[in-house]
């Protein structure tokens, strides 16, 4: 029997499936993490996480060989120093694109046609009394800018192509097998742009990419839209460009410190937000979690990992 140390709360598909192929030790809710390590410590095999594994975690589990990780970001989890200990680390890709695709675009066309506001213009029986809402804008015919065209990033890029929406992209290398325009510069990408999405990885490489300078370049008419990791946007930059009116607007899935937004974001009408839900579908975690405890039977059984990322 293996020992399975679970560092994050698991949904019920996850945690009822690891109970049957393990003897599994709740770690979050442990009311002492330290005597519970001291008890089964060397006996851990296998962590499931949720994006993150405090690297403090690994000198009190000496044998631990997978940390198999719900999402498909993992910028909380130090993965060349897993290897380093030991331990391969899987996350969740694929499963999850489409449905945080299609939240991105929900976002772009909910803010462009101010689909909220109209919404509430109704229910608040302003339409029988002022007459018809004003005129929005459209997203048909607009131009985006992909930060990270991966496996998310060409999803969203498909549909919005549909969609007539003129797409480009930005990232370390250029993608020739891709139709759409690459840019070497994030920030002359911007200023080409009527939409910046971000679908970038969290980590060191990414963060603040989105700062004042990439938010002044995409200028008063542009929108900024963030459904990869927090910490690829400056908030507070953001929230300084949105009070200016340097920037026009901004729909955001997540934040430097969820579940916190800056607080001026929840009062401005030109913000769409959203609790971090991209992947937030029955059908795409129930893919998710599947896909954990797949990598999990698979790491017990000496196969093959099905998503390994170090
Ligand atoms: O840079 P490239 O050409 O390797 O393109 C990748 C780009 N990317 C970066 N771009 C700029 N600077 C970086 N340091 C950097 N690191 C990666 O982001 C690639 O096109 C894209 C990531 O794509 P995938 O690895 O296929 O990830 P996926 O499944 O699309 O998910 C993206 C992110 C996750 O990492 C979570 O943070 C979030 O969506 O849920």
């Amino acid at each position: 029997m293996t020992d399975i140390l679970m560092i994050a709360p698991m949904p019920d598909l996850v945690a009822g499936q690891l109970a049957e192929i393990g003897a599994v030790h709740d770690y979050t809710g442990a009311r002492d993490k330290r005597a519970l390590m001291s008890e089964v410590g060397d006996k851990i095999g296998v962590a499931v996480a949720m994006g993150g594994f405090p690297a403090s975690l690994h000198g009190s589990l000496p044998n631990l060989k997978l940390i198999a990780s719900y999402g498909v970001g993992y910028d909380g989890i130090d993965a060349p120093l897993a290897r380093a200990r030991g331990a391969a680390v899987t996350n969740t890709p694929d499963v999850l694109s489409d449905a945080v695709a299609e939240l991105t675009v929900a976002m772009m066309l909910a803010h462009d046609r101010q689909m909220m506001q109209a919404e509430s213009y109704v229910r608040k029986g302003k339409w029988g009394k002022k007459g018809m809402y004003p005129l929005t804008r459209q997203l048909a015919g607009s131009k985006a800018g992909i930060f990270g065209l991966g496996r998310i990033g060409k999803e969203v890029a498909a549909r919005l192509t549909a969609m007539k929406v003129d797409v480009a992209y930005h990232g370390r290398r250029e993608q020739p097998d891709q139709p759409y325009r690459y840019w070497a510069s994030l920030a002359e990408m911007a200023a080409s742009v009527d939409w910046l999405v971000s679908i970038a990885p969290g980590g060191a490489e990414t963060r603040y990419a989105i700062d004042a300078e990439v938010l002044r370049a995409l200028g008063p008419d542009g929108r900024v839209l963030n459904i990869g990791r927090g910490s690829v946007v400056h908030e507070a930059a953001l929230v300084t460009a949105l009070k200016a009116g340097t920037v026009g607007g901004a729909a955001l899935d997540v934040f430097e410190d969820e579940p916190y937004p800056h607080p001026d974001l929840l009062t401005m009408e030109n913000v769409l937000l959203q609790p971090h839900n991209g992947s937030a579908t029955h059908v795409t975690r129930e893919a998710m979690g599947q896909l954990v405890v797949d990598n999990v039977k698979a790491h017990l059984a000496g196969e093959s990992l099905l998503s390994p990322v170090n």
